[in-house]
């Protein structure tokens, strides 16, 4: 297992030097926040954010994400060109020898919190989520009420992009995932590249919009959709963990053993009622995810792709980027790399 750390680049509050000064953590997980979705990934530009990573004395692990353009997802005429540019991207990447693309598949909207800041009983702040609050929200009048979103769209063109698919129900969204996939993973296994869809964050519908990488039958169809090594997962337990029949330590074993997990995205949650949750620190004991359990399965399993602590609360003061402070996410490594070293020396 390689510890990892997200950042945001030369924008981010924290600092390559802050996240080398963390113990165990090695590895960078980031992305260029600057290209247009659809547009391809220029190889001089991510050779100089591989550059800054290594000069810092850290490893650019994974690229988290290339987001997919919408007409992708909607199957419209454009995807062939856009799936065309994706490939590029990817194996750009691949020539530069960064091993692993996370990606993910949700309409619209990624994740997905009604507060960004909801204050615990200890005066820290972290994202919560509420399903009534959510449906509550009206997007006629645009994303303004949706915590993360504001700017993200214009009235109508959300208006548009949610018209559009009324059109795609789950099963036409699978079947415009499996065209995406059998066009990108040969391209991806050819360049050495690892895909690693990230699960819906919540994994439920939300506003009539189908989400469908939600509970293990659907990582597994996933997986089937283009049965190669290259086709993987993002197993990332905070976006997984709000569905109850999803057994986290089980799916571990289940598609790790089998190599189809290539980045473990490691957050607590704390369901506080059915479809409502508090992100929580990572430690077992503060949420409903049973994180020993968790890297136990990984452990076991022989796991030694990049693993990162997922969100963290904000503590100390911080302000910052919601969920990517820099140091609920620092406790949250050095709990990680401790379980994993108490599990290796007894096991
Ligand atoms: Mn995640």
């Amino acid at each position: 297992m390689k510890m990892t750390f997200r950042w945001y680049g030369a924008d981010d509050a924290v600092t390559l030097e802050n996240i080398r000064q963390i113990p165990g953590v090695t590895g960078i997980v980031s992305a260029l926040y600057n290209v247009p979705v659809g547009e391809v990934w220029d190889t001089q530009k991510i050779s100089d954010l591989r550059a800054e990573i290594e000069s810092a004395g850290l490893t650019f692990e994974v690229v988290e994400s290339i987001p997919v353009h919408e007409d992708i997802k909607l199957g419209r005429p454009a995807r062939d060109g856009l799936i065309e540019k994706y490939c590029q991207s990817v194996q750009n990447m691949g020539d530069l020898g960064i091993p692993v693309l996370c990606y993910n598949f949700m309409p619209v909207f990624d994740w997905t919190r009604t507060d960004l800041a909801y204050r615990l009983p200890d005066r820290s702040t972290t994202l919560t989520y509420n399903h009534d609050d959510l449906s509550r929200i009206d997007l006629s009048r645009g994303t303004g009420e949706l915590p993360g979103w504001a700017t993200a769209y214009t009235p109508d063109a959300l208006n548009a992009l949610l018209a559009a698919y009324e059109e795609v129900a789950e099963e036409e969204l699978w079947e415009n995932l499996g065209y995406f996939l059998e066009r990108v993973v040969p391209v991806a296994a050819e360049s050495n590249v690892l895909m690693a869809i990230h699960p819906d964050d919540p994994p439920w519908s939300i506003f009539g919009l189908p989400r469908i990488i939600t509970h293990e039958a659907s990582l597994q169809r996933l997986l089937d959709l283009v049965d190669h090594p290259a086709n993987g997962l993002t197993f990332c337990t905070g976006s997984l963990g709000p569905e109850p029949s999803n057994n986290l330590p089980d799916m571990v074993r289940r598609f790790a053993v089998r190599g189809r997990i290539h980045f473990a995205h490691n957050r607590n949650i704390r369901m506080t009622a059915e479809r409502c949750f508090q992100e929580a620190p990572h430690p077992s004991q503060f949420g409903s995810v049973d994180m020993f359990e968790v890297l136990k399965a990984y452990q076991e399993a022989g796991f030694r792709g990049p693993m990162r602590p997922d969100h963290g609360r904000m503590i100390w003061g911080e302000t910052g980027r919601p969920g990517y402070g820099l140091y609920d996410r620092a406790l949250g490594a050095t709990y990680l790399n401790g379980l994993w070293e108490a599990l290796q020396r007894s096991g």
